[in-house]
Order: structure tokens, then C-alpha cells, then sequence
């Protein structure tokens, strides 16, 4: 950027003929017409947060629960409205002037893989997103004007809505609990979880380890034994999410990122036993907590989990049914964790402009498409009874946040059929399980509509599905259940 030297030095430059000015001309003109830009940018982003014209939304799910899908999916959706005149007229917008699927708002971020996800989409066979390695962001610029009935619109009456989105890998999203967590609370939290009857398997082998271990021990030349207790600790991780476990905690122990083999990723969990003494084991384990703690977690969530005004939670029941009873205990807990670490209530002018809050939560279970439409009330149900506790908290966080439930798939991959089973017409669906190539029609079971009791929780196989190949090739809609009804909850109130 030119600063007020380099104006002066051109100026004697072209005092004294050094410079033509004529041959400077275009790319004075260049300079000036960016900075026009970047300030007509930041004058139009302010004017829209302070008239509350701004969605920065929250998509928080572990992992494998649908955030990357559900991401594309909505992004799909808002860039095609004005092909969804039933959504536009349900949003009670007059005309679509343009959406734009921009860069990333920070210029430094990446961008989320939109163009990827939907050429993979279009394949034959089509591919699902890859897992998410790192963070990514997409801004959606939706410029319309609204049905005026009784009021005159000032200057041509366009307004803008900003659609703000964050990528991440779901790992990572449990590390938000340790900002308010010491080293010493975090240990006995993980110790504890250890403990359970499903990780107490996988602990084994660490526990083994730490307990031939002194917390008081120098620290000096413990450069090994700490390598090797992260490793070990790091298994430990490993094998619980393998088994379909969430609470699992540092995320980046298994989702390194950028990360990969850094020293920041170097510690575990353990109890002092006495006072800890300067130089110890455990005051250099604590120490790298801290720093983990600080520089990894507080950097990446004061840069992209500030300034959320809507939440979506995406829960994968199907396969937490899938998963037994130990799992929905841990994805439950981990959830609720979560959940506590966001900041709720109402968004005032001032809060909007500086520190805004959630002040809508949409609970969301996923892939509803892997059972039978008339199913979908089921998931809901269950995910009410699972999440109960939460939604009694948020409601005492503040009074104006407003929790909504629903069941969606974000990108269809089945279609119901009728067929005969046990000789009754029964619901079933129809599509290509992930892995084969051909169509199967089958009765996937029925949703529990509360948590089964505690003998009841064998035998559910709800199946993955593909995504019918070649389909978007030529630009369809991405099918789908209730994301309509996402948009309108998410942004409606908005435009
Ligand atoms: N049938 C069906 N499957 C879905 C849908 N959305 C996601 N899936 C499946 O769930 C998998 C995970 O979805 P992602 O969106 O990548 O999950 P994620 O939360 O981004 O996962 P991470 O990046 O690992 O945190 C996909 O590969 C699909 O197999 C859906 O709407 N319907
Ligand atoms: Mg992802």
C-alpha cells in the first residue's frame, strides 16, 4: 500500500523528470482503483454488520458428521436461488440481483474447496469430499432487493447479505474445551476417560508406561521418555476414534495438520502426586500444554470461532446407533462440552458490530437419506431426547436464543420404494452402498425414536451410501432433504 512518503518521493521525482507521469499513469490508476475497492469492501462489510446484514456461521460436528457435505451443499444451494423460486419467494425476496462465491474474507486463509467438492460430485463413479486436513473458508455475496409492498426502497433498493462459513476438521473442535482448561483439570479428565470400560482396552499399554514413571523426576535429558509417552498416548487416541469414540482429546494428536512432528505436540497427560518441583517432568509436560493450549488452540479459535452469530450442530445418529451405546454416551458428553464453549444470547448493535453472539442454533442429524423418508421425524426425536440437557442450558444462557431441531441430507443418495417385507408394504430405500457399484433395495430398520435402554442397543446397520454417479454433471441441483428449511432458519430473518 502507499503511504504518504512514497506519494512525496514520486512527486519530486517528477519535479526533477525522473519520472513520467504518463507512464506511471496505469498503474497509479491500478493502485487507486484497489484501494477504492478494498475500502468500498470494508465500508459495505461494516454498513451490513451494522445492519445486522451478516451470517457467520458455526458448523460444528466431529468428525466424519457431514460439515464438508454440508458446506458444499448450502454454498450449492445459495449460489443457484434464483433456479429455486419457491425458496426465494419463501425467503420474501422480490429478485436476486446476484450471488457471488467469493474468496475467503481473510485473504490469507485458503479457500474452501467448492469447485473440488462438486467436480469430484460429478465424477462417474461420483466421490465424496476427502476428509478435512486443514482449515478453509467461503464467503457467499447475495445481492437482492425485497418485495417493497408499502415501503418506497432508498437508491435502487439492493441490499447485501454476506454468508460467511469455516471448514475445519472435526477432530479439532474438541480441542475448544482446553481454553479453560490447566494442565492438571485436563489430566484428571483424561486419566478418568481412561478408566471407561471401552478405553480402558486401548489404554493399556500407556498406563503400563506412566505408571513406571515419577511426575517429579528431572526433566532433564526425559527428551525420550516424553517421546515416547506422546506416542504412546497418541495410539491410545488413535484406537479410541477407530472405534467410533469422539471425546477425544488433544484433537490435533491425531489430526496434526501443519503440525505434523512438532515438539508442541509433545506431552501427555499426568497427575502430580506432591508439589511439583521446579525442573520436573511434569512441570515441563505442564509447560507444553500451556503451550499447545495457547498458540495452537487460542490462535485458532480466536482467528476463526470469534465473531459466530448462527450455529448449525451436525450429529450423525445413524452411526452412532451403529456404534453401540458407549458411543452415543461419548458423543453425547462431547457434545455437550462443546457446546458450553460457544458464546450465546442476544446480539445488540453494538455486540453485532464488536462481539456478536449465537443467537440461533439449528441441531441437525445427518444423512436422514440413509433411511426412509418417514423416518426423519424419528431422527429428530431421538436427537431431542439426546441432546435435552443442552438444550435446557442454552436456554438459560439467554433467552433469546432460539434452538431448533431437524433432521436433513445435505446431498441425497437414495430414493424411497414400497416393497413387501414379512409380507407387509413397508418403506424402504433404494441406492448404491459405498464400495459396490450396483443398486440395492433394502428395509434399513427402524430409527429408535428416544435412546434404546441399556440391553436394547445391538443390531442396528444403517448403511453408507454414494452419491448417484454422473448426476451433477450438467449443472442439476444437488438433491436433497430439508436444507431449505436449513437456509430459511439460518439466514431468513437476515435479508
Ligand atoms: N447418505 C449421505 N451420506 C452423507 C451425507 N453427508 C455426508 N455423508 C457421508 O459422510 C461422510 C463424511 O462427510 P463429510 O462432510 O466429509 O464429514 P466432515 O464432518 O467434513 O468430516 P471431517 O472432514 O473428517 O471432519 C461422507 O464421505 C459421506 O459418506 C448425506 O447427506 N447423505
Ligand atoms: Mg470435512
Amino acid at each position: 500500500m502507499w503511504k504518504k512518503k512514497n506519494w512525496r518521493e514520486l512527486k519530486d521525482k517528477v519535479k526533477d523528470g525522473v519520472v513520467d507521469l504518463k507512464e506511471r499513469t496505469p498503474e497509479l490508476t491500478r493502485q487507486a482503483r484497489e484501494l477504492t475497492d478494498k475500502a468500498r469492501v470494508v465500508i459495505e462489510e461494516g454498513l451490513a454488520r451494522s445492519l445486522d446484514r451478516t451470517v457467520r456461521l458455526a458448523v460444528t460436528g466431529f468428525s466424519r458428521s457431514g460439515k464438508t457435505v454440508f458446506t458444499m451443499s448450502m454454498v450449492h444451494l445459495l449460489k443457484h436461488l434464483r433456479e429455486q423460486p419457491e425458496l426465494v419467494a419463501d425467503l420474501g425476496i422480490g429478485e436476486i440481483v446476484s450471488v457471488q462465491v467469493e474468496t475467503a474474507p481473510a485473504l490469507d486463509s485458503a479457500r474452501f474447496p467448492y469447485a473440488q467438492c462438486i467436480a469430484d460430485l460429478s465424477r462417474n463413479p461420483a466421490l465424496w469430499p476427502e476428509g478435512t486436513r486443514n482449515v478453509s473458508e467461503i464467503r457467499i455475496t447475495i445481492r437482492y432487493r425485497m418485495l417493497h409492498k408499502f415501503v418506497v426502497p432508498v437508491g435502487d433498493g439492493t441490499r447485501t447479505l454476506y454468508v460467511d462459513i469455516i471448514d475445519y476438521p472435526g477432530e479439532w473442535l474438541l480441542d475448544l474445551p482446553l481454553l479453560n482448561k490447566s494442565y492438571a483439570q485436563w489430566s484428571t479428565q483424561a486419566l478418568a476417560l481412561m478408566e471407561q470400560p471401552r478405553r480402558a482396552q486401548f489404554a493399556a499399554k500407556w498406563r503400563t508406561f506412566a505408571q513406571a514413571i515419577d511426575p517429579a523426576q528431572s526433566a532433564a535429558e526425559t527428551e525420550e521418555l516424553i517421546t515416547k509417552g506422546a506416542d504412546l498416548f497418541r495410539e491410545y487416541l488413535k484406537a479410541c476414534r477407530a472405534a467410533g469414540l469422539q471425546f477425544i482429546q488433544p484433537g490435533r494428536f491425531i489430526m496434526p495438520g501443519d503440525l505434523e512432528g512438532k515438539l508442541l505436540l509433545q506431552f501427555f497427560p499426568l497427575q502430580a502426586t506432591t508439589s511439583v518441583p521446579e525442573g520436573s517432568l511434569i512441570g515441563e509436560l505442564e509447560r507444553r500444554y500451556e503451550g499447545y493450549r495457547k498458540s495452537v488452540v487460542g490462535e485458532f479459535y480466536s482467528r476463526y470461532f470469534n465473531g459466530f452469530n448462527r450455529q448449525v450442530v451436525l450429529v450423525d445418529i445413524l452411526t452412532v446407533l451403529n456404534n453401540g451405546q458407549q458411543t452415543f454416551i461419548d458423543t453425547r458428553d462431547a457434545l455437550q462440552e462443546i457446546l458450553e464453549n460457544f458464546r450465546y444470547g442476544d446480539s445488540n448493535w453494538w455486540s453485532r458490530l464488536f462481539k456478536p453472539n449465537i443467537d440461533r442454533v439449528l441441531i441437525t442429524a445427518t444423512k436422514a437419506d440413509r433411511v426412509s423418508r418417514d423416518q426423519s421425524p424419528l431422527l429428530k426425536h431421538f436427537l431431542e431426547a439426546m441432546l435435552e440437557d443442552t438444550r435446557d442450558d442454552l436456554a438459560a444462557k439467554g433467552t433469546s436464543v432460539k434452538v431448533r431441531y431437524n433432521a436433513i441430507s445435505a446431498l441425497c443418495c437414495t430414493k424411497d420404494i414400497k416393497c413387501m417385507v414379512a409380507g407387509a408394504p413397508t418403506s424402504c430405500i433404494q441406492g448404491i452402498p459405498v464400495g459396490e457399484m450396483n443398486l440395492v433395495t433394502y428395509y434399513p430398520g427402524q430409527v429408535p425414536s428416544r435412546p434404546p435402554a441399556d440391553d436394547d442397543w445391538e443390531g442396528y446397520s444403517f448403511r453408507d451410501f454414494s452419491p448417484s454417479p454422473g448426476q451433477y454433471q450438467h449443472g442439476e441441483l444437488l438433491d436433497h432433504l430439508q436444507m431449505h428449511a436449513v437456509i430459511r432458519d439460518l439466514i431468513g430473518d437476515k435479508l
